[in-house]
């Protein structure tokens, strides 16, 4: 019975050191989640909320790839909004103060779990001016949630680096975004930059940064219009031949992006069975552009009204298969304490620099109330044909 058992713990210690982190830029079979926007309490009336961060990263089939949202005040005076997760202010700035969140966040980082900051969303008062804007803006965003070591700005996951950003641009117009990814992997070359556009192929907002900027991956909202996941109108192919032909990063990877519940989006809810047929399906297509699944949000993707296996568990248990592609790279797939001890590296830099900052300075706090809702992912876009600014 002794032996029996070390040999259990002798087997749970292996399967701990085999696990490595994802890596974006390779691995195929991947679950990517949006976290942050607690969806769920607005289905559930509140009886069920969006657990921390970290639960997810716990689960048994925990995502690959968590996207916080939302990153969405730009340039001036940048903001978040975390909804419940994070409702305490830096003293002297509208930023919000989530370094609570910070060990979570390197907790998640340490399972091998992506973890990016999404910029953008369904609403909220972003844009980019100009191209010079969009150059000094990337600089802004890696000193502020990446591995930037600026000592000017309030960094609101404290030491934590997160491993790069998201382009979720909704709206706002499409000024500046090739430029700031472009500039992005020129200062900060291992961060990751990926973009969830709508399925309209262009997208109105991000067809110029897709085109011409650097992605690593897109989530393409299968969801909410009439090229939707699973209707005649599904347009992977389109995509697939985008990543293909056009994109400047020729192994690119494209996630299937799908509402993780009914109540998710306005339309595009497939359920599990569905979407691992369509996943099949793209797979048996285009296996070497196809990165993985994109849900959103976390709470409705590990919760099941009806007490059945959450859809997020499904995809990973019996569809999504974690594979690297390994491109030319013939390196071994970096190791989770690799990338672990990097973080950690990172991290340092980051709170060298954080000694070092000055006192703060009073500001003036404006607009506070006035705070738009970031809301969700695509939920209603009336104008999205049109391009223009939504309604929110
Ligand atoms: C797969 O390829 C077939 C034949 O070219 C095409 O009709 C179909 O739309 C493709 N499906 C996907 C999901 O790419
Ligand atoms: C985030 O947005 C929601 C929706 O508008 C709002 O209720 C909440 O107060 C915001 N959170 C913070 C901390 O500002
Ligand atoms: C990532 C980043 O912004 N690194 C900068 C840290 O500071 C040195 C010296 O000021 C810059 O050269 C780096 O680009």
């Amino acid at each position: 019975m002794f032996t029996f058992q070390r040999g259990l713990l002798v087997t749970a210690l292996l399967s701990a050191v085999a696990t490595r982190a994802y890596d974006l830029r390779q691995d195929t079979g991947g679950l990517a989640i949006y976290w942050g926007q607690n969806s769920l309490s607005l289905q559930t009336d509140e009886k069920e909320e969006e657990q921390d961060l970290e639960d997810y990263c716990n689960m048994d089939t925990p995502p690959d790839i968590i996207l916080l949202a939302f990153h969405h005040v730009f340039t001036e005076n940048p903001q978040i909004n975390l909804s419940k997760h994070c409702d305490k202010y830096f003293k002297s700035s509208q930023m919000l103060d989530c370094t609570s969140l910070a060990p979570q966040i390197q907790a998640c980082q340490e399972k091998g779990i992506k973890i990016l900051l999404s910029m953008g969303g369904a609403s909220g008062a972003y844009s980019i001016k100009d191209s010079a804007t969009a150059d000094t803006y990337a600089q802004t965003v890696v000193d502020t949630y990446l591995g930037g070591n600026s000592s000017d700005v309030e960094r609101p996951f404290g030491d934590a680096v997160l491993d790069g950003v998201d382009l979720d641009i909704e709206g706002g117009g499409d000024t500046g975004y090739a430029e700031f990814s472009n500039k992005l992997r020129e200062i900060s070359p291992d961060s990751l930059i990926t973009a969830a556009p709508q399925c309209v192929f262009p997208d109105a907002m991000l067809g110029d940064a897709l085109d011409n900027g650097w992605v690593d991956a897109v989530f393409i909202q299968f969801y909410n219009n009439h090229c939707n996941a699973g209707t005649e109108d599904f347009n992977f192919a389109t995509w697939a031949d985008w990543a293909k032909t056009t994109s400047k990063n020729p192994d690119v990877k494209l996630y299937i992006g799908s509402p993780a519940c009914e109540a998710c989006a306005s339309t595009g809810y497939l359920g599990a069975d569905k979407l691992a047929e369509v996943y099949n399906d793209a797979k048996s297509n285009s296996s070497d552009v196809l990165g993985g699944i994109m849900l959103w949000d976390a709470g409705a993707a590990y919760y099941s009204e009806s007490g059945g296996t959450p859809i997020a568990q499904q995809l990973k248990q019996d569809v999504l298969e974690t594979t690297s592609s390994g491109g030319s790279s013939a390196e071994p797939a970096e190791s989770a304490s690799a990338s672990a001890s990097a973080s950690a590296q990172s991290s340092e830099l980051v709170s060298s620099a954080l000694n070092k900052r000055a006192p703060e300075s009073p500001k003036t706090i404006v607009g506070r109330a006035a705070m738009p809702n970031p809301g969700g992912h695509g939920a209603k876009h009336p104008n999205y044909q049109t391009g223009d600014p939504y309604e929110g």
